[in-house]
Formats: C-alpha cells, sequence, structure tokens
C-alpha cells in the first residue's frame, strides 16, 4: 500500500515536472519571430511567370510561382534560428540564379518586389547553369518542331508556344554567353 502511495506521489511529481517543461517550451516557441518571406520573379525576356522554383537552401523549403510572378514560403521556427540563407531559383529552360547571403533581419522579406522582380534568364536548354553553343545545339535539334513531335524538347521552347522557330532563337540570342555568375544582387527588402 505504501508502496503504491509513493508510486502515485512520483507520478504526481513527474506530471508536475512535465507540465512546467512543457510551459517553458511554449514560452520560449512563442518569443521566437519566424520570417514571412516571399517576393516576385520575372523571366527575361518577358514571358509566363508562373511555375518557377524557388528553394531556400538550408532550412530546406520550396515554392513556385503563380501568374503573377509572386511566391511566399510556407516558413516555420526552423527560418527563425537562421540569420541569413541562400536562395535557389529554377524553371526548366532558364538559367538557374542563386542568391546568397540573404540576411533573416526583419519579419518580412521580399526577395524580388512587385516593381522590381527578381529577373530570370531564358536559354539554359540544358540546365548547365550557362547558355551557350550547347544550348543552341539543342535547339537546333529540336528546331521547326512542335510538341506533338518526338524530336520537339520542351526545355528549348523559350516562348511557351508549343513549338520551337526563329522566336525561340531570337530569345536565346538574346541572354547568350551568359552564366549563372553574371547575375547580380536583387533587390531584397
Ligand atoms: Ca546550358
Ligand atoms: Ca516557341
Amino acid at each position: 500500500m505504501k508502496k503504491c502511495i509513493k508510486i502515485r506521489k512520483l507520478l504526481v511529481v513527474m506530471a508536475a515536472t512535465l507540465a512546467c517543461t512543457a510551459g517553458i517550451m511554449i514560452e520560449s516557441h512563442a518569443v521566437q519571430v519566424v520570417p514571412q518571406i516571399g517576393g516576385y520573379i520575372a523571366a527575361e525576356p518577358e514571358a509566363s511567370s508562373e511555375g518557377f522554383k524557388v528553394e531556400i537552401i538550408q532550412p530546406k523549403f520550396e515554392a513556385y510561382t503563380n501568374a503573377n510572378g509572386f511566391y511566399r514560403f510556407n516558413t516555420d521556427d526552423r527560418v527563425a534560428t537562421q540569420s541569413i540563407c541562400t536562395f535557389k531559383i529554377s524553371k526548366k529552360g532558364y538559367l538557374t540564379r542563386y542568391i546568397s547571403n540573404v540576411p533573416f533581419n526583419s519579419y518580412n522579406i521580399s526577395i524580388g518586389t512587385a516593381k522590381e522582380p527578381v529577373s530570370i534568364l531564358a536559354g539554359d536548354v540544358n540546365s548547365d547553369d550557362t547558355i551557350n553553343m550547347n544550348d543552341i545545339v539543342l535547339m537546333a535539334k529540336a528546331f521547326n518542331t512542335t510538341s506533338t513531335d518526338n524530336e520537339f524538347n520542351e526545355a528549348a521552347d523559350m516562348n511557351f508556344d508549343k513549338s520551337i522557330n526563329m522566336s525561340d532563337v531570337v530569345i536565346i540570342a538574346k541572354n547568350f554567353n551568359k552564366s549563372s555568375s553574371d547575375y547580380g544582387v536583387p533587390v531584397i527588402e
């Protein structure tokens, strides 16, 4: 019987300790500020800005742009422990853009704004972070095809009109010889 009371007392103490710890945890959770992160992306030359994949490298988050080029991450408190982060923006046929050392120093962070979106260059058909002859060769292979042809290459259809023709060549020529390292620093607010 005594043993039973002892165990009961022990359980009460344990429960109280657990409740106390949980309380502290909830309290410390509440004071963490989770930055809200989003922004705007624009294709260059101007085309659909929908479907760009925006990633935070560490901790890992991803979001996609809507028809207006707008994106927003569903961030959680894993972000609150970071002071800086690297972002990656990519889409098939586009030159991947990396934005490093973005400081998480405010509650609302916009990488690219509606007025000054982060531009992403069209033309990297083979996704090797450079727009060069290899991309032209791939486009040439698919030249004069439409989406129903076997040789059609979606990544070479720069203007998304489901056919690969001179309009796509003009776009790739505009961004020729650019690589991911040529991107400057975008507007971050
Ligand atoms: Ca390339
Ligand atoms: Ca096209």
